[in-house]
């Protein structure tokens, strides 16, 4: 299997979208693109849900049909089906480390600036939360955001602190870095 037999539907404005890209760039792999126009509502259209019900981007779609979506499960599939340059690790220690800093810059970072934008934007009315239903906004949601994502940068800054250390050390550790 090679990286030109997959396909990924992606919206180039899309921050999750973009993980994938950035993950795709960083493994030097090239997978051809599909772009789902979220402005014009492609997602919701019956030829996109056949491939994703959740109506959401990025799918990665596998040359035998299969359809994997959610970001994590993504950079998964890629690190395994490529493993020239492990991206999440390549011992089971470091697996767990990656895997713990990148649900943690998930859930309190990536989810509390999505939270944040898609409580606020007026393009956004009706959809506060991505996928099959609809939500109304809570702008009260908005300020709480704000704080969590200046705590979530804060604690960033000191982990990243710490990480320098273990570099200037000399003892490198890929679970340090990947955050
Ligand atoms: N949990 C999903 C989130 C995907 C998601 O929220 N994608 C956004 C773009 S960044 C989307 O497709 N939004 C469509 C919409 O708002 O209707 C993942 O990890 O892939």
């Amino acid at each position: 299997m090679t990286p030109d037999t997959l396909k990924l539907y992606h919206s180039p404005a899309s921050p999750n979208s973009r993980r994938v890209r950035i993950f795709l760039a960083e493994k030097g792999l090239k997978v051809p693109l599909v772009a789902i126009d979220l402005g014009k509502g492609e997602q919701h259209s019956q030829a996109y849900r056949a491939i994703n019900p959740r109506r959401v981007v990025p799918t990665l779609v596998l040359e035998d049909g299969t359809a994997i979506g959610e970001v994590p499960a993504i950079m998964r599939y890629l690190d395994e089906a490529f493993p020239e340059k492990p991206l999440l690790g390549a011992t089971p220690k470091d697996k767990g480390l990656i895997a713990m800093w990148e649900r943690r810059a998930e859930l309190e970072g990536f989810a509390a600036v999505m939270e944040g934008v898609r409580n606020k934007i007026a393009g956004l009315k009706g959809r506060a939360i991505a996928g099959p239903h609809d939500y109304e906004q809570i702008p009260a949601l908005v300020e709480r955001s704000v704080l969590r994502v200046k705590n979530f940068f804060a604690d960033l800054n000191e982990r990243l602190g710490q990480a320098a250390g273990v570099i200037a050390n000399g003892s490198p550790d890929r679970g340090s870095f990947s955050v």
